[in-house]
């Protein structure tokens, strides 16, 4: 019986070992909203809200997020009783508009759990297939090509599968020009814009189609399906939507106009793994490659991205870089990590997401913390 009777927020702070630029901002250090689900016998499930401190990728932040679970989202999970974690997400789009970040923190914490009840692996009880992720790195901004390049040869050193490098108007044809030069024509390369351009912008994008990128990724606006198209048609590049793609509706959308041809599915835009699914499954019945991109989580965040990645249609490199690669220490046992290869390895031998959270850790990191109860 799929149910929960207490349902905990708390907010900790963690310092990222280097500041991470995209076109819109920057981050020194994480506001994480990390979630304790319990069940009526007491078994506890831990989930992450990947809103960020400001409104730059998404309209939602910590703090919107914070008070929608509180006000509208944890009133519709406590004390109710699902037959199936599959439920949840109908149970929260029910006039509830967006805040889906909001809402998917909820909704992977009730699969989480439900895969526990079950004495499953999370990654098994999604579908997931693979037992090992390929990983890609997504490099922020730099103040310069030479640091850029730097940063892209210690990661091809290190054996990541994709190199992503963020660029903006000013940092991008030279920056990636000599990313190219530098790894050479085999690397697996490509851009990310985070929404820097418009269609104004067209004659520095076609640029780009000279450095054999396999994507560039989110170039126009944040929440556009329709000039994407138009800049596709332009472009030999293919596009990647990754902020606009909010839900399956989003990914019809893309592929009847031709606004791009990949996918980087992020659960915590979608509202969830039910949406995440059937994303994933809609792009594999039309041939569309998705990847898993990452918010820059702690490692119980990167727990569910790695089960979500273990589905078959993630064809491409994930964002999953290991803990080491943001933080000091995380807050999960045992650390997620990468091998010389590349590879990621999805947590199969214990039920659920395969990491223990170090509740002493996180004890330390907490700033607030509130609980909410069945009402
Ligand atoms: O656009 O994919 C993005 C981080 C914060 C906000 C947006 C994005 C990103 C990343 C980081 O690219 C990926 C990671 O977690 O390593
Ligand atoms: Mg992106």
């Amino acid at each position: 019986m799929l149910r929960i009777d207490r349902l905990t927020l708390r907010e900790i702070r963690m310092p990222l070992r280097e500041p991470f630029a995209i076109s819109s901002g920057m981050v020194h250090e994480r506001r994480i909203c990390l979630l304790q689900l319990r069940h009526p016998d007491g078994l506890v499930s831990w989930a992450e809200c990947v809103a960020d401190e400001m409104p730059n990728y998404s309209p939602e932040t910590i703090d919107t997020a914070w008070y929608a679970i509180k006000a509208w989202i944890a009133p519709r999970v406590l004390g109710k009783t699902f037959h199936s974690s599959a439920e949840i997400f109908n149970a929260l789009e029910e006039n509830i508009r967006g805040h889906r970040m909001a809402k998917a923190a909820v909704e992977m914490g009730m699969w989480e759990l439900a895969a526990r009840l079950q004495e499953m692996p999370l990654a098994k009880v999604l579908g997931g297939a693979r037992t090992e992720i390929a990983t890609g790195i997504s490099l922020g901004i730099q103040n310069n090509p030479e640091a850029l390049v730097a940063k892209a040869r210690a990661a091809q050193a290190q054996g990541y599968r994709k190199i992503k490098v963020k660029i903006k108007p000013g940092a991008d044809v030279e920056y990636v020009a000599a990313v190219r030069e530098a790894l050479g024509p085999e690397a697996h390369l490509m851009a990310d814009a985070n929404n820097a351009y418009s269609l104004h912008d067209v004659q520095v994008l076609k640029q780009l189609d000279a450095f054999d990128l396999i994507m560039l990724e989110q170039p126009l606006a944040w929440d556009d399906i329709v000039q994407h198209a138009t800049l596709q048609r332009q472009l030999k590049t293919p596009i990647c939507l990754d902020e606009s793609i909010t839900g399956v509706d989003k990914a019809e959308d893309m592929v009847k106009l031709g606004s791009g041809k990949i996918i980087n599915i992020k659960p915590g835009r979608v509202g969830g793994f039910a949406s995440s699914k059937a994303i994933h499954d809609f792009c594999a019945q039309h041939n569309i490659p998705v990847w898993c991109g990452g918010m820059l989580e702690s490692g119980v965040g990167r727990a569910y991205n790695v089960a979500l990645a273990a589905l078959p249609n993630f064809i491409l490199p994930g964002d999953l870089s290991p803990s080491a690669r943001y933080w000091e220490q995380d807050i999960v046992t045992p650390e997620w990590t990468m091998d010389a290869r590349g590879m990621v390895q999805v947590p199969l031998a214990q039920p659920g997401m395969g990491v223990t959270v170090n509740l002493d850790r996180v004890d330390d990191l907490t700033v607030r913390v509130e609980t909410l109860m069945a009402r």
